[in-house]
């Protein structure tokens, strides 16, 4: 089953039929025995969807895990609070919040060759089907949007945890309700979550405005190195392997400085230059709206929102600002007078 992006429905993300659907996969003999797979550098809608999905399924008589290609940040600890592994052999396997099979990470490298990974539940317009099935609603903020609306639609009596799980992976993926994703149902969902038991506002301080000695020095560092490009339009950060580990900050922490640029008034479009490895860096790009940050990225074979995107390019630092820059100069209708 392929199901193609809605964009224009009110009311229910998804249809009535396709979440009955779903339900439908879920309760099978098939879903005895399910792995559920998120994303690698895993935030709070990979996680809040795999963590809720896998309550769900115990609760309803099945068995299931949720893996990472590292182990679970701390930052994320109550979304897998009381979370135990459970001994069982995969029957169905299933992708919750990822766009792209690279994106598991090299540890989860064996899931990413074709006919692996049985379904798949994202909101990346990007999504590249590489599921059996996928059930994929790019107008959702947020995958746990679509989880939502599948526990509402199906009648399910959400537990205060799964609630918790929703509502950080909606904040989370909505920059607390701001950012230019948030549809009215986010807002609508959020308000629903929040008369649990949960402590919203502990979460979004958490998530939010909390941060590590580290976190602070790395802002710090980046903040008075950034740098400035076509009349300010562009702004630049690089995140080197040197800086994150003169920091003293666990890998989670970095999340998020992808905003940074982007808090300059007047820039339109901020780049985050990341180092992964020797020669691999991952670009992450936020723009206003005069640019599409997911066409930006497909320049150089990535993806994602249209305000938010990614690609990793190979190549020394000089060369990968070069070829970026070369980028943003036509992203800005800058005409080359050379
Ligand atoms: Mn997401």
């Amino acid at each position: 089953m392929m199901l193609k992006a809605s964009n224009d429905r009110k009311g229910y993300l998804m249809e009535k039929q396709e979440l009955l659907e779903l339900r439908k996969i879920l309760e099978s003999r098939e879903c005895d025995n399910v792995l559920i797979l998120t994303h690698k550098s895993p935030d709070g809608d990979t996680l809040g969807c795999g963590f809720a999905l896998c309550e769900y399924l115990r609760d309803i008589g099945k068995k299931a895990n949720v893996i990472n290609n590292e182990n679970f940040p701390v930052r994320y600890n109550f979304l897998y609070d009381g979370y135990y592994v459970q001994e069982f052999e995969p029957s169905y396997i299933i992708a919750v919040d990822v766009a792209d099979t690279q994106l598991l990470g090299t540890h989860l490298a064996k899931y990413m060759e074709d006919g692996i990974i049985d379904l798949c539940i994202d909101h990346h317009i990007s999504n590249k089907f590489f599921a059996k099935s996928t059930f994929l609603d790019a107008r959702a903020s947020a995958a746990a949007l679509i989880f939502y609306e599948y526990f509402k639609t199906i009648g399910y009596k959400m537990s205060d945890h799964i609630a918790l799980c929703l509502y950080t992976a909606i904040a989370t993926d909505t920059g607390c309700f701001k950012y230019q994703n948030t549809i009215p149902e986010a807002h609508m969902a959020a308000a629903d979550l929040m008369q649990y038991d949960i402590n919203f506002s502990s979460i979004n301080h958490k998530m939010f405005d909390a941060k590590s000695r580290g976190r602070i020095k790395a802002e710090q560092q980046v903040i008075s190195n950034m740098e400035y490009y076509y009349e300010d339009k562009c702004t630049l950060i690089v995140l080197t392997q040197s800086l994150m580990n003169s920091c003293g900050a666990e890998p989670a922490e970095f999340e998020g400085l992808a905003s940074i640029p982007l808090e300059i008034e007047g820039v339109q479009i901020g780049i985050t230059i990341k180092e992964r490895h020797e020669n691999v860096f991952k670009l992450s790009v936020r723009t206003t709206e005069e640019i599409d940050a997911s066409k930006f990225c497909k320049n150089f074979g990535g993806g994602g929102h249209i305000r938010a995107a990614g690609c990793e390019i190979h190549g020394t630092l000089e060369e990968v600002k070069k070829r970026v820059l070369r980028e943003v100069e036509r992203a800005l209708g800058i005409k080359n007078e050379e």
